[in-house]
């Protein structure tokens, strides 16, 4: 009796295992909402993605909590596999790690693979995935390698990986490309798509920094607005580059016959910069910097869904979880994005954005304060009126009711996360 009540127990589980569905996790580098049509710029040649948008729910105002150090791509994807905040994620090492992404998922019956870009701390990729491909570093010296451009590689061993994927079992794809990142190289094809003289700039692309601790920040201002329109051009013909091989990933997954049985996540570990407010980079907690592309994909979810949600980019780890039905590892701290997708109803109030000890933020409704605490510098937003962030509103007369709201959250966050910066004197006459 008792084993037959196991044998019918594994067969459950067994059956809940393969009817699961396949995860593909897309995941690009350096790339902000700017570089995306379906996000309004119609610009962009990015057809596959924006077809995922039609197909999904996406988020245009997802952010990468900060960094620890100017490599902003580290703590990113750290957060994402391990599912802590900011400073929890700098403590992690490779004997502490806790369960990561691809193990719970591994743990849950899932044959789990990654190909391309591996840049987190924690335990090396090899013990996350039962496979790996051709992994590539943070930093590429070229695109151009014996094999072929990295984009190519990254794309066809996920394609190859879907060919000849012969399991029951369902699968965790995680494919990682390098692009956009630098160094920006791909073919004359991309490139002119893209005419040097055509390329939009927004509103608050200015050579100079608007306010000048931001140029003490690790960007090279001030620069042209013709170099600004340069790197857009490199920076858009990767991205389309990007999206081809995607959209032959996406061709292998419907000759399958699994597309429909497969949960699709596209996000790029942050955002960048090209002369916003002065800004040339990615070390600064303006808005395309710190947002990023997010769409999810998946079985049940509405198609064609767009949110402004304010959320974090590694919310979609729980979202994932929560979507399978599996139970939420203890120390996962980012929040699933059903509740917000299903009902509206955003559980965070606020967002809180850090760069190490050089910059903080908080951004509650459309109020954002970024604070500079060496300089004591104050800049207030608001992001309802003003997104591209160009009028600086802190001299005025309702900023001060602002500021002490925002700073009480603020704090309220630097306790759940661990942020041990003291405030300054500038901040502290907004303490109540
Ligand atoms: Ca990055």
């Amino acid at each position: 009796m008792q084993r037959s009540i196991t044998v019918i127990f594994c067969l459950f589980i067994l059956n809940w295992i393969q009817a699961q569905p396949n995860i593909l996790f897309i995941e690009s580098d350096d790339q902000s909402n700017q570089a995306l049509q379906a996000f309004g710029y119609p610009n962009m040649v990015t057809p596959n993605l924006d077809q995922l948008v039609k197909e999904g729910v996406s988020f245009t105002a997802a952010y990468n909590m900060g960094c620890w150090s100017p490599a902003v791509c580290v703590p990113s994807r750290t957060m994402l596999f391990y599912g802590k905040y900011l400073w929890d994620s700098q403590k992690i090492n490779k004997k502490n790690a806790p369960r990561s992404m691809p193990e719970v998922l591994k743990e849950n019956g899932y044959a789990t693979y990654m190909t391309g870009k591996w840049h987190a701390w924690g335990k090396p990729v090899v013990q996350l995935f039962d496979n790996v491909g051709s992994v590539q570093p943070g930093q590429l010296k070229s695109y151009y390698t014996e094999d072929g451009h990295v984009t190519d590689i990254t794309g066809q061993e996920a394609v190859s990986f879907i060919e000849n994927y012969d399991s029951e079992n369902p699968y965790f794809l995680y494919v990682a490309f390098n692009a956009p990142h630098v160094p920006r190289q791909t073919n004359e094809d991309y490139y002119d798509l893209y005419p040097e003289d055509e390329i939009p700039l927004p509103p608050s692309v200015r050579p100079g920094p608007l306010n000048p601790n931001v140029a003490y920040n690790y960007t090279n201002a001030p620069m042209s607005l013709q170099s600004m329109k340069k790197r857009r051009q490199q920076n858009n013909a990767m991205v389309t580059h990007m999206d081809e091989r995607i959209g032959d990933i996406i061709k292998a997954l419907k000759a399958s016959g699994d597309y429909e049985n497969t949960i699709i996540v596209f996000m790029s570990d942050h955002g960048i910069s090209f002369g916003e407010n002065g800004v040339a980079g990615k070390v600064c907690l303006y808005e395309p910097s710190v947002t990023a592309p997010l769409v999810i994909k998946a079985p049940g979810l509405p198609e064609g869904k767009q949110l402004g949600d304010r959320v974090y980019l590694q919310d979609v780890y729980p979202t994932l979880l929560e979507l399978l039905g599996i139970r939420q590892p203890e120390y996962l701290v980012f929040e699933s994005l059903l509740p917000v997708i299903k009902t509206g109803q955003n559980s965070r109030k606020s967002i809180y954005l850090a760069m190490f000890d050089d910059q903080r933020a908080i951004i509650s409704g459309d109020d954002k304060l970024i604070w500079h605490p060496k300089s004591g510098d104050l800049e207030l937003y608001d992001l309802g009126r003003d997104p591209w962030e160009t009028t600086n509103l802190i001299e005025r007369k309702a900023a001060q009711q602002k500021i002490e709201s925002l700073v009480s959250q603020f704090q309220t966050w630097q306790q759940q996360t661990g942020d041990q910066l003291t405030l300054s004197p500038s901040l502290e006459k907004y303490l109540r």
